[in-house]
């Protein structure tokens, strides 16, 4: 017996009512099941985790939802939302110390799976400053670096950009060509990156550079002499992010701005690591947001006299959709825990990001087939995920890239060069 129900979390369900004919050994099941949950992998969540999770569902519901579609055809990072983030406690979430919340790795992966079921842009906002601006200086900095700089990039006070990536070196920073020099006790940074998420709206930027004693990290104050922000104003993608590159032309840095832990390719990589780890968390909340949408459109859209969720080619979408949204939350946790644990590598890394960026677009796209042409416009949000998550797949580190990584982690033969 089947009935269309509402399930706790909101979604569209079918109740499964097992009381008849169910085998003794089964304990009759008589709440709704939650379609976004068919595996009940809440109850793998502690009680905290759960409330943590509803604290910042709520927190996309009220403050991201209402004006996501504003932001994202506008172009425009809502830097008024920063304070909120900090005040969530969601920035540099499982750091400790120095104003950082102090939370634990799954703790960051919930937050990020919360925040980008809202939007992915927003979601690279909280990524690249907790993993790729806070971590690096909670890693690698100095005790005045880090009383400096994390209390107030923590309360979201301040904001962070990283800075790696040059036009002409992506999937292969080593080859950067952005340069620091000494120059008496100071250093000179020439260079040009790209695709720095916050740079225009940022007071601080984490930049890689070459020294001749390898790639260090340099502390650079957005308003320095000689740092130039641009915006990057024809992207189609994370249109909610403040995308932006950065010029330096000889600025000039007291010696206390290099990060002192930091020598050598690792570093950036270490931050990257981070960063990724929260996309394979992330990617799931917009891959569920797509898929909840087309689920209420398929069971109330009708077309031929029925609701076109009782076609077997869209049922066939539905439950693939539903399979690859457990695999890859599953898979996220997993790695959460292993994280935690302190037993999870960089491999372990892009298994996560390599399977759960694909999944979430292939997702997106089935849900956006779903709707129909309504699916491309704005009233509903799965264009917008769809694209986001073009750049999801590509940013930190590319499907071809950490394919190699897991390949050289199965041969131990390196395919990259
Ligand atoms: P390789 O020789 O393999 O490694 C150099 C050193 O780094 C270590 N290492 C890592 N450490 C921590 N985490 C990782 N994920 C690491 N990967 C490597 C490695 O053990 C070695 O250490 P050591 O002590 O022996 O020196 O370096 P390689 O140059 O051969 O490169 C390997 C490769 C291709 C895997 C790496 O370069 C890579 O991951 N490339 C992809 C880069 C990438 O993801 N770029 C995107 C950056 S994100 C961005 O700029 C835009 S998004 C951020 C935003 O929105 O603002």
């Amino acid at each position: 017996m089947t009935a269309l129900t509402t399930t706790t979390s909101g979604g569209v369900g079918y109740r499964h009512i097992l009381t008849q004919n169910a085998p003794d050994s089964l304990s009759p099941v008589t709440d709704p099941l939650d379609p976004a949950d068919l595996l009940e992998i809440d109850r793998l969540f502690s009680p905290d985790e759960l409330a943590l999770r509803a604290r910042v569902r709520a927190f996309v519901d009220e403050r991201i939802r209402p004006e996501v579609e504003g932001w994202f055809a506008a172009a425009r990072f809502p830097t008024e939302l920063a304070r909120a983030f900090g005040e969530l406690g969601v920035l540099g979430m499982h750091l400790e110390g120095d104003g950082c919340p102090g939370g634990s790795t799954v703790d960051y992966g919930i937050a990020c799976m919360e925040i980008e079921a809202g939007d992915s842009g927003l979601r690279s906002f909280m990524s690249v400053q907790g993993s790729l601006v806070m971590f690096p200086i909670h890693t690698y900095g100095s005790r005045e670096q880090r009383q400096e700089w994390l209390p107030r990039l923590a309360s979201g006070e301040a904001i962070g950009c990283f800075a790696l990536t040059e036009p002409g070196a992506g999937s292969d920073p080593g080859a950067m060509t952005t340069s620091a020099r000494r120059d008496g006790g100071d250093w000179i940074l020439d260079g040009h990156k790209r695709w720095n998420t916050n740079g225009t709206v940022s007071d601080l930027a984490v930049v890689w550079a070459r020294t001749d004693a390898g790639i260090r990290g340099f502390l650079v104050p957005s308003d320095a002499p000689g740092v130039t922000f641009l915006p990057i104003d024809d992207a189609w993608s994370l249109r909610a992010a403040a995308r932006s590159e950065l010029l330096l032309e000889g600025v000039r840095l007291p010696d206390g701005a290099v990060l002192p832990g930091a020598t050598g390719l690792s570093a950036p990589l270490s931050c990257l690591t981070e960063a990724r780890f929260g996309i394979a968390f992330g990617a799931m909340g917009a891959a569920r947001d797509c898929f909840e949408t087309a689920l209420r459109h398929a069971v109330t859209r009708e077309q031929f006299g029925r609701p076109i969720g009782s076609f077997q080619l869209i049922q066939a979408k539905l439950a693939s959709m539903a399979v690859e949204l457990a695999k890859g939350t599953l898979l996220a946790l997993r790695l959460g825990r292993m994280k935690d644990a302190g037993a999870a590598g960089p491999e372990h890394v892009s298994i996560g990001k390599l399977a759960n960026a694909r999944a979430a677009l292939d997702i997106a796209r089935e849900a956006r087939a779903i709707l129909g042409g309504d699916g491309i416009t704005s009233a509903y949000p799965v264009m917008r995920h769809m694209v986001n998550l073009e750049s999801v797949l590509t940013y930190e580190g590319t499907q071809e890239i950490h394919t190699l990584i897991v390949g050289e982690a199965l041969t131990g033969l390196r395919a990259f060069t």
